[in-house]
């Protein structure tokens, strides 16, 4: 088993920011504040069966604080470790349906966070992995100014890191800034994100498929065509596939990252967009997923390359390894030219 270098998180970072002669170190230290709540709330997600802190129960707990929904702790966590260090104009999150300005007292700087604080967190009873999603963009409104809604609305393309944090059996902190998305293992013994894969590389081609087939009804035509060719024996193309659906998108798409496959949320006669967001959930995992070498669309057009409209727009996607999804997108465009 080969040895891996004894690296920090936070010694990775700062070691990538050298490739760039311009960089001023700010965003190492965004990426460490980040690590910093993505340790707090783990410890939070790890005791919730415990101190039962799910759902408004409505009790006060041993702090005499109202007991909050975890995501929404989660959510109040990452404003208060990130809004002061002075590197951001603007932040979004999935639970505020407008953008969070930068407190007065502190200083505006020049990135902008969006994040989907506890995705998946309806599954946290089970016991299910859950997760923190983050995007990190440069502001393009003037510096010095409050950030806006345009500097939050910015293609995918133009992200300078992305990442996430999956609470599991054990809570690991994936990232890229452009080159390459490498994973930390937390070791809670003494608080450090250790590098656990660098430079990842999901496999071209992976029988795993993941998606809800309890919507099957209400799919397109090519898409049921697919996941049928999927189902089907034939050893040269290595089917039937395997289906793995956990309904956490961070702990699906950590899977695919691992193990490649290809993970969808699709849209559907109901849900004209499909279900998850553009802007904190697909763009960013779009981000890794592209610098791990695999390949992420909406069925027709790379996710990355969408023009963003609204701050929590929902997009069809279709993500994992390249081959899988180039094949998923030619049934569909197939059975579109059959219309
Ligand atoms: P469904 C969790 O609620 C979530 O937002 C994603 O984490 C997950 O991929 C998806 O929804 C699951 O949705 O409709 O299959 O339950």
């Amino acid at each position: 088993m080969e040895q891996h270098k004894f690296m920090t998180l936070s010694r990775h970072i700062i070691e990538g920011e050298k490739m760039h002669p311009e960089a001023t170190g700010e965003l190492s230290y965004l990426l460490r504040d980040l690590s910093l709540a993505a340790k707090v709330i783990s410890l939070e997600v790890n005791k919730a069966g415990l101190v039962d802190i799910l759902g408004f129960t409505g009790d006060n707990n041993v702090h005499g604080e109202q007991v909050k929904k975890l995501d929404m702790y989660a959510h109040d966590m990452l404003i208060r470790a990130m809004d002061h260090g002075g590197h951001l104009c603007v932040m979004a999150s999935e639970e505020e349906v407008e953008i969070i300005h930068i407190p007065k007292k502190h200083k505006v700087g020049k990135y902008v966070l969006l994040f989907d604080p506890l995705d998946g967190s309806s599954n946290i009873d089970a016991n299910v992995s859950i997760g923190t999603i983050f995007s990190i963009y440069q502001r393009i409104t003037p510096e010095n100014t409050p950030g806006t809604l345009e500097d939050c609305l910015q293609q995918g393309t133009k992200q300078v890191a992305a990442g996430y944090v999956v609470y599991g059996s054990s809570t690991i902190f994936v990232y890229t800034a452009g080159h390459g998305t490498h994973a930390f293992t937390l070791d809670p013994s003494f608080g450090e994100f250790l590098l656990s894969y660098e430079n990842l590389q999901i496999p071209k081609k992976a029988k795993i498929y993941s998606i809800n087939e309890g919507n099957y009804l209400y799919w397109h035509k090519g898409l049921k065509k697919y996941i049928k060719y999927l189902q089907e024996e034939d050893k040269e193309t290595d089917r039937p596939y395997s289906s793995r659906y956990i309904g956490s998108m961070v702990a699906d798409i950590h899977r695919n990252m691992l193990y490649g496959g290809i993970f969808m949320y699709p849209a559907d006669s109901r849900h004209p967009n499909g279900k998850l967001r553009l802007m904190y959930e697909c763009n960013p995992m779009a981000f890794l997923i592209e610098n791990a070498g695999g390949r992420a669309s909406n069925g027709k057009q790379r996710i990355l390359e969408i023009k963003p409209e609204k701050l929590h727009q929902r997009v069809p996607i279709f993500a994992g390894s390249e081959e899988d999804v180039k094949m998923v997108e030619k049934f569909m465009a197939k059975a579109e030219k059959e219309e």
